[in-house]
């Protein structure tokens, strides 16, 4: 069995919670994006009005002009997040985490742990409130996909279990455009062939799926059908570990730019050292703002470990996939081939690394006890607050 785990909106309740005038209050937490103006979330007292994630502020302020505009702080939200994760981690050592504000759980051999699964739901909820100070909810599923559609189907606060042999009549009377992986160019196909439902979609023919759809189109009929046999995936067991971010305006600036690969480089590795160990393979992305994307990797011979080798490895990398002129609009930086032996890292600090790591060692028992965003190196910091997202 499955949990899928997903805050309410996430980072207008932790805004709500932090300030008692905005409690019960419409709120817009301003974009990730910044610059371009779109809502990141909204409190529930402004869906009502229709406002939601990814609409232009503008148009949102005009369906919902009692709005109190709040800007992000998503310093605040990943604290928040890796309590999260520690909450439910207690409860099952498989956690996937897809976002900041969302996990799956496999609860397969906890059995005997736990009275039920929704005992395991309502403990959650329990501590995330007492802990965190805002309320999640929780789908029960033995598939993803049901138990993802199921953590929506009562929001806020709620649970939805759906017991083994009901997911395809579960999934049967809801919408298309609730199943996750059917996007809105898929759903207008099946639209003009006047499927509008998630069951009118399983009961069509394969042959006829794959031939509007093809094979994406083929598997996620199968989940439609209540077949989804993928599973959760916790991080250690990931295959890489990467970060990439938007930026609020294309820029070719080189300052700006290698401060952002050092801000991705120092989260890659705080997880990469939460997970594993080191890794041999580096890989860098940059995409142009004419939307083409470059992409380079590189092994090397020896596991890398700290934040300054990956940074000054990613670096050289990068310069060699940018032009020092293109404007770009994206960067990312991932490190992958890992070595799966954690007690091996100890062993580098012996070595002319060990400066390095002895610094993010003491960087990571900060981030630990406050967060992230606690501290940085100094050229992170000309990024300013609203820039260390990714
Ligand atoms: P969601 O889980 O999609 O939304 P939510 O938690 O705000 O609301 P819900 O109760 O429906 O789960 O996204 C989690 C956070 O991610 C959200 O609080 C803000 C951020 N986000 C953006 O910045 N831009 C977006 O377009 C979306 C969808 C989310
Ligand atoms: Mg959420």
């Amino acid at each position: 069995m499955i949990l899928h785990v997903d805050l309410d909106a996430f980072f207008a309740s932790v805004e709500q919670r932090d300030n008692p005038k905005l409690q019960g209050k419409p709120v817009i937490v301003g974009g990730s994006l910044g610059l371009r103006g779109v809502v990141s979330t909204s409190s529930y007292e402004a869906r009502k009005f229709g406002v939601h994630s990814g609409m232009p502020l503008a148009r949102a302020l005009k369906l919902c002009p009692n709005a109190i505009l709040v800007p992000a702080n998503f310093a605040k939200y990943e604290n928040a997040s890796e309590q999260f994760t520690e909450i439910c981690s207690f409860f099952s050592p498989t956690v996937e985490q897809v976002s900041l504000d969302e996990l799956y759980m496999d609860m397969a051999g906890t059995e005997c742990l736990w009275p039920s699964l929704v005992w395991v739901a309502e403990k959650i909820q329990r501590r995330v409130n007492q802990e965190i100070g805002i309320t999640c909810s929780i789908g029960i599923s033995t598939q993803k996909t049901v138990a993802k559609i199921a953590s929506g189907f009562k929001k806020p606060n709620g649970i939805t279990e759906i017991p083994l042999g009901r997911e395809k009549e579960f999934l049967e009377p809801l919408p298309i455009e609730k199943l996750p992986g059917c996007g809105k160019k898929m759903q207008e196909v099946l639209k003009h062939y006047g499927i509008k439902g998630i069951g009118d979609f399983a009961a069509m023919h394969p042959g006829h799926v794959e031939i509007l759809l093809g094979v994406h189109g083929l598997s996620l009929w199968k989940v439609a059908r209540g077949i989804d046999s993928s599973n959760v995936v916790s991080q250690t067991a990931a295959k890489s570990i990467s970060r990439s971010t938007t930026f609020p305006f294309d820029t070719n600036d080189p300052k700006f730019l290698e401060a952002k690969l050092l801000y991705l480089t120092e989260r890659v590795t705080r997880d990469l050292r939460e997970r594993v160990a080191g890794g041999k393979c580096i890989t860098v992305t940059a995409r142009s703002d004419g939307f083409i994307t470059h992409s380079i990797q590189r092994t090397f011979t020896a596991e890398i470990f700290t934040a300054h080798e990956i940074f000054n490895k990613a670096r050289d990398l990068f310069y060699k996939v940018w032009d020092k002129q293109t404007k770009l609009r994206l960067i990312g930086v991932g490190i992958s081939d890992f070595n799966q032996l954690k007690s091996q890292f100890h062993l580098f600090e012996k070595d002319g690394n060990s400066k390095w790591l002895r610094l993010e060692e003491a960087e990571d028992k900060v981030r630990n006890k406050y967060g992230f965003s606690s501290i940085f190196p100094a050229s992170v910091l000309r990024l300013g607050n609203n820039q260390t997202a990714s």
